[in-house]
């Protein structure tokens, strides 16, 4: 069992779209283990993109994200971190396929909706920064027919 950060960005909280964001992953059978609705102080902004602070856009990005309250969340599921960046789709929505979030509500590189991990040790990581210690997961009465074998 894997689990991943997600954050719903400011532009997504904004715009409402929240709860399409965590549809998308409920649908899929993903469990959400942990989930704070938060203003980011600019500390954690830039604890969390510190491997992208040489890039031209990182202040930007440090204003964006700082800029109204996220929705910071921990899902799990069998492949969790795959499944959500396949979900969520390419960064550039210009380039994200059809039926992802970032394609279907997103135009704009830096207002791209929504996070998540891009690996094991990224996941771990970010989940410490945001949450410390999530503890142990629960179960659902409906797991065994989302994901049998686990
Ligand atoms: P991802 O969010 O898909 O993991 P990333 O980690 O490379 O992408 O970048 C983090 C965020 O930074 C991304 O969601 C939006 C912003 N960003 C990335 N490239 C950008 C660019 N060329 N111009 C503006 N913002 C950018
Ligand atoms: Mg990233």
């Amino acid at each position: 069992m894997e689990r991943s950060f997600v954050m719903v960005k400011p532009d997504g909280v904004q715009r409402g779209l929240v709860g399409e964001v965590i549809s998308r992953f409920e649908n899929r059978g993903l469990k959400l283990v942990g989930a704070k609705f938060m203003t980011v102080p600019r500390e954690l902004a830039e604890q969390h993109y510190e491997s992208l602070k040489d890039r031209p856009f990182f202040p930007g990005l440090i204003t964006f994200i700082t800029s109204g309250p996220v929705m910071a969340m921990v899902w799990e599921g069998p492949i969790a971190i795959a499944s959500i960046r396949k979900t969520m789709g390419a960064t550039n929505p210009a380039n994200a396929e059809p039926g992802t979030i970032r394609a279907d509500l997103a135009i704009d590189v830096a207002n791209n909706i929504v996070h998540g991990s891009d690996g094991p040790e990224t996941a771990a990581r970010e989940i410490g920064l945001w949450f410390g210690d999530l503890g142990a997961s629960y179960d659902r009465a409906n797991d065994q027919w989302i994901f049998p074998t686990k």
